[in-house]
């Protein structure tokens, strides 16, 4: 028998616009070199973006600026008493990513505009009516611009909230057509050392446990939010940033190469 949200799939996918897509530290830093930005990949992607007529919200990651202070100052997603100069270093060097970022997508004919996470998280809950006000901002022609960050707790406790994580919360209130994962991999393998690409991921034909031990931690926890993002039906796309056509493929439904978790 079909099921009821079977049949109505193409329906809602006419009335849900909007793309969420995470632009991974791996492909908008230098991994290997401390606070390096690959600002050529960021306007690379950004040029690629500007005929997408679907209004598009973008959250990115810490790569080599906030991942490297986190690590210096042993700084976790799990709420604690961190340093509080860890706190600060953190926050400033995502604040000087995001400006890059910024910079990249107003250089590269885009309309970009700065949305810190604080601005609709309280503690690690988000501000419903402050999270669905972004589709409106994007739907006037701005892009909003969010990143993963060092967050205030509450009780003199701070934690990293990841990028990773922002798109799970948003996607799960916001109900994006598509989600986007951009890495400076092709998609999601099924081992590191063959590195077969697996091309889709289904409830039926769902992700065995080797992947998510071959895996890196950061990898690990986008196929987590990537999974509970697509339960919630909306499609997750796992992108190579290096070849940004593959990233307007996968909006415009052409010949998507990458890895897809069905919703
Ligand atoms: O790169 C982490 O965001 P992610 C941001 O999405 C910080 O994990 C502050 C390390």
């Amino acid at each position: 028998m079909i099921s009821g949200r079977y049949f109505l799939k193409p329906f809602i996918a006419l009335i849900k616009i909007m793309i969420l897509m995470k632009l991974g530290g791996s492909i908008i830093t230098d991994k290997e070199k401390p606070l390096t930005a690959n600002r050529n990949s960021i306007r690379k992607i950004a040029s690629s973006l500007k005929n997408v007529k679907e209004p598009i919200a973008i959250i990115h990651g810490g790569g080599s600026f906030g991942h490297y202070w986190s690590v210096k100052y042993d700084m976790h997603t799990k709420p604690q008493r961190y340093s509080v100069k860890g706190v600060s270093v953190v926050k400033n060097s995502m604040v000087e990513l995001n400006k890059i970022v910024l910079e990249s997508f107003l250089e590269s004919g885009l309309k970009p505009y700065c949305l810190p996470p604080s601005d609709f998280m309280i503690g690690d809950k988000p501000l419903i009516n402050k999270v669905k006000e972004i589709p409106k901002i994007a739907k006037t022609g701005l892009t909003p611009i969010s990143y993963g960050d060092a967050m205030w707790f509450g009780k003199n406790k701070f934690y990293i909230l990841s990028g990773d994580r922002i798109m799970g919360i948003l996607c799960k209130l916001l109900r994006p057509r598509l989600a986007i994962f951009i890495t400076n991999v092709d998609g999601v393998y099924s081992d590191m050392k063959e590195k077969r690409l697996l091309r889709e991921i289904t409830k039926e034909k769902p992700i065995t446990s080797e992947v998510a031990m071959d895996v890196t931690g950061g990898m690990s926890r986008k196929i987590k939010e990537a999974f509970s993002i697509s339960k919630g039906g909306t499609d997750v796309f796992f992108v190579n940033g290096n070849i940004p056509k593959r990233i307007t493929d996968a909006i415009n439904d052409k010949g998507f190469e990458g890895t897809i978790f069905r919703g």
